[in-house]
């Protein structure tokens, strides 16, 4: 038994110094310890000459030096299998798959750049839902029941239920602003809008809008005028020049159109201006004192501004984009133009 006992050890630790790499020499390892003829086959044949009372220790040892040469086998195995992995099947001097990372849509630009240049004249920035009832959309923009933007044409209802709407304009996140926050307001709301029209090249079911809305005491239409010639500096560049026409809007009084000078023939005459030299680009004008009045804002004491814009219509005017629908196609062939443009 004793004999045995010192055998296994001088075994052990010559499977422990053993240190075969290749999956040859592992298999050799393999054969020649756990293999039918192997060693630790032969040395359970001792169990036979062990005295009968050493019988169970002796079992205990012969199975203990079982699980540590299979111990060893497995460990030499996935040793084998690490480093199959990082040094056989990886070619780590061929070039990547190239990951294709994408850039931001043209509107997605110019919206943040509509967003920044009235931030730094201290608008917050609002957003609201875009399924709205009638008044946040309607009733409280001053736009009476038979107002021709109400009509079933232009409004696109839930049919669940007809007393809720897709917005057609973000006036009514402001009507929702006003509701809650009393003078001054000085806020920009962006966001998608939505009227019923048949897709063209000039026209589509929705577009994005930023309006503009500010109320406070003393606000006058030169505060307006200032507010909306910077942007157009900024947006458009310095030299561009501006101009106003009368307008009308039902929740502005007065209202007023404003216009750039053409970019394309800087003001001589082309086509994109139909040879006026203007080009129109926001809708504007002085909060009418029945929206004021709406909210419990005492339109004596308060005046306002508030101005409206098609993000797609800036997007178009600084790059020449002339059909409203390559925003929504998803064209790579479009949208790979504006990498990197703002
Ligand atoms: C409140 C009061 C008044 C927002 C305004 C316009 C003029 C306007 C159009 C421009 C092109 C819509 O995107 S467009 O089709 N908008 O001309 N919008 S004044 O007036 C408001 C808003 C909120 C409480």
């Amino acid at each position: 038994m004793e004999k045995l006992l010192q055998q296994l050890e001088n075994y052990k630790k010559e499977i422990t110094a053993a240190n075969p790499v290749s999956a040859d020499d592992i298999e050799a390892f393999r054969i020649k310890y756990l293999g039918t003829k192997g060693l630790v086959k032969s040395v359970m044949g001792f169990m036979k000459d062990v005295a009968i009372d050493k019988k169970k220790e002796a079992g205990q040892q012969l199975n203990d030096f079982k699980l540590f040469v299979e111990a060893k086998y497995e460990s030499l195995k996935n040793l084998i299998s690490e480093t199959k992995h990082t040094n056989t099947d990886i070619d780590i001097s061929l070039p990547g798959n190239p990951v294709l990372v994408g850039s931001r849509h043209p509107l997605s630009l110019v919206l943040k750049q509509i967003i920044s240049i009235f931030q730094q004249l201290g608008f917050a920035v609002a957003e609201g839902p875009e399924i709205e009832d009638d008044w946040h959309n309607f009733g409280a923009m001053n736009l009476p029941e038979n107002h021709p933007a109400r009509d079933m044409q232009d409004t696109f209802y839930i049919n669940q239920n007809p007393a809720w709407l897709l917005r057609t304009h973000t006036s009514s996140v402001q009507a929702r602003i006003m509701e809650k926050q009393k003078p001054p307001i000085r806020v920009i709301c962006p966001g998608r809008v939505y009227r019923n029209e048949t897709i063209s090249a000039r026209a589509h079911c929705f577009f994005h809008q930023v309006e503009g809305l500010y109320i406070d005491e003393n606000v006058s239409f030169a505060d307006l005028k200032q507010t909306l010639y910077f942007f157009v500096q900024e947006m458009f560049g310095k030299d561009v020049k501006v101009r106003f026409r009368p307008s009308y809007f039902p929740f502005t009084e007065p209202s007023a159109e404003m216009d750039i000078s053409c970019l394309i023939c800087e003001g001589s005459g082309c086509n994109v201006c139909k040879h006026t030299g203007w080009v129109e680009i926001l809708g504007s004008g002085m909060v009418h004192p029945t929206v004021l009045e709406n909210f419990g804002i005492d339109s004596n004491k308060y005046t306002g501004f508030a101005f409206g814009m098609g993000v797609e219509r800036i997007c178009q005017l600084k790059y020449r984009v002339n059909d409203l629908r390559l925003y929504s196609q998803n064209d790579i062939r479009f949208l790979k133009q504006f990498t990197g443009v703002v």
